[in-house]
């Protein structure tokens, strides 16, 4: 294999480092998965836990979680992390660290909320996640110039986007949010953004 290999979902987290490798230019494939796949023991890209997204390397080596693989991408390839004497470079890993703790996770209770609790539960669940998730936007709104890190984008940005692409209420996350609202308008009509989002399959 001479090219990298993401295995994902259409609108995924896999969007991830597509936007990534999209925005620096560097070529890979992508293969729409399934759950069942990926939690096979013995076949490629196997995580215990089935979830995507998974980076295969052109070596052959295998990388899940995807602050593992931003990591890996970030540092084989300039341009989307802060240089790390720099201050912007402990608000970005403070950011990114803040959003796959809170956010990612809050987005999957929602989603899979039968992964958590039984049926009585879950509009209690939902409701929790996304008070949660408000004051976490509300505080990245203060963080908006107009990126996380001030005026270059980096790749807490795009991970900001996915995340924000899966809330089921956009009008609201947007609602008293100006910079966060101009923020998703950049992000969307980026044109590594675009060309990502107008190759996903249609979700069946
Ligand atoms: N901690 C993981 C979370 C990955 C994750 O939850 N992926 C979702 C798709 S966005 C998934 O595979 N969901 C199916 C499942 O949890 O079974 C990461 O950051 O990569």
């Amino acid at each position: 294999m001479s090219k990298y290999l993401i295995l994902g979902k259409s609108g995924a987290g896999s969007l991830i480092p597509e936007f990534l490798f999209t925005e620096l230019g560097i070529d890979y494939e992508i293969k729409f998965t399934n759950k069942k796949d990926i939690i096979k023991v013995g076949k490629k890209g196997y995580n215990p836990l089935g979830k995507i997204p998974v980076l295969i390397l052109p070596n052959g080596t295998e990388i899940f979680e995807t602050l593992a693989i931003v990591n890996y991408i970030t540092m084989g390839y300039k341009g989307l992390c802060p240089s790390s004497n720099s201050n912007e470079y402990f608000q970005y890993w403070k950011m990114l660290s803040l959003m796959a703790t809170t956010l990612y996770s809050g987005y999957h209770r929602q989603h899979h909320r039968d992964f958590y609790v039984d049926e009585p539960g879950f509009k209690s669940l939902k409701l929790k996640a996304q008070k949660e998730q408000s004051i976490i936007f509300d505080y990245i709104e203060k963080n908006l110039t107009p990126y996380i890190c001030g005026k270059t984008i980096t790749a807490v940005d795009f991970y900001l986007y996915t995340l924000t692409r899966w809330d089921f209420d956009k009008t609201k996350l947007r609602n008293g949010r100006p910079n966060l609202t101009n923020f998703l308008d950049k992000l969307r009509s980026r044109p590594s953004v675009t060309r990502v989002l107008s190759q996903q399959p249609k979700k069946t």
